[in-house]
């Protein structure tokens, strides 16, 4: 029997991953590229994506680069018209970029508040909403939002990102119902506890360490490749049926009390 294409493959794909120059979105670009995809790497430190593009690049990926701010709505604008001109349509749009501030909510300033929301939510609004005009017209595409577990549940000293991440998966379905329609399909990844610069401090705690590592019944952290799997899945015609959901990557965190 003839081998049919895999549903999984990416060839010929032009994917903006957001927030690609280090942490979870570098490697999700990573995985996406050596499914076929030509991956768009961004950050705000031209020398930080430059190097990771090197880095791809180096491992025989097709890679671009983009230097924005997901918060700068006319830097978006310039971005998108611009991969869109001299790479090509953008097919996948990984909303990844994000930050994280802790502090009790007592103590928050609203400038601290206004940074997080801007960035972890308004910011995917943002390019979604620039990316999506091209989809709609081209009726397809693939947007997928990087979510986490508190956008479910919360942790003390997370009420900025917490709040920012529940509206991130309500965008998403936002996105859905009125989206779907044109063919377009928006999904959102969950990430547990991952090792990156945005967790470092928490690794480093033995206290915090021996909590995820005992409230995750996998009994570990995770490690960013093993975000991969759902990326291209989601970003795939393997998920074309697939709509407003987040697809939890937590190694069963968010199952147990
Ligand atoms: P990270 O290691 O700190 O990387 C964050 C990335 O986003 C960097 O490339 C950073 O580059 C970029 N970025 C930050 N602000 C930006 C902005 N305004 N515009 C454009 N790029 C920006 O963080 P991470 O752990 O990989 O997290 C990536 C995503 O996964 C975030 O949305 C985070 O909330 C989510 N997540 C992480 C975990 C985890 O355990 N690590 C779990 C669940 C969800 P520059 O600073 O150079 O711009
Ligand atoms: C924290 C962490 C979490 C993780 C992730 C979990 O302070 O508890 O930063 O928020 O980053 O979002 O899914």
């Amino acid at each position: 029997m003839n081998t049919p294409p895999s549903p999984f493959d990416l060839t010929g794909k032009i994917a903006l991953v957001t927030g690609s120059s280090r942490g979870i979105g570098f490697t999700l670009a990573q995985g996406l590229a050596k499914m076929g995809a030509t991956v768009v790497l961004n950050g705000r430190d031209p020398a930080t994506v430059a190097t990771a593009a090197e880095t791809l690049r180096a491992e025989g990926a097709r890679v671009a680069t983009a230097v924005f701010d997901v918060t700068d709505e006319a830097a978006i604008a310039s971005a998108v018209a611009q991969i869109e001109a001299v790479t090509g349509p953008i097919d996948i749009l990984v909303n990844n970029a994000g930050i994280q501030r802790r502090a009790p909510l007592t103590e928050v300033e609203e400038a601290v508040w206004r940074e997080v929301l801007d960035t972890n939510l308004t910011g995917a609004f943002l390019v979604a909403r620039t990316v999506a005009k091209g989809m709609i017209a081209r009726r397809a595409g693939k947007i997928i939002n990087i979510c986490s577990l508190m956008s479910e549940v919360g942790r003390e000293t997370t009420g900025p990102y917490t709040a920012a991440k529940g509206g991130l998966r309500m965008l998403t379905r936002a996105m859905t119902v009125e989206w779907a329609r044109h063919n377009l399909q928006a999904n959102g990844i969950g990430p547990g506890y991952f090792v990156t610069d945005l967790t470092k401090p928490l690794v480093a705690n033995p206290e915090f360490n021996m909590w995820v590592c005992g409230r995750t019944p996998a009994g570990r952290w995770g490690q960013p490749e093993e975000l991969v799997g759902a990326v291209v899945f989601l970003a795939s015609s393997a998920s074309d049926f697939v709509n407003g959901q987040i697809l939890y990557v937590d190694g069963g965190m968010l199952a147990a009390l």
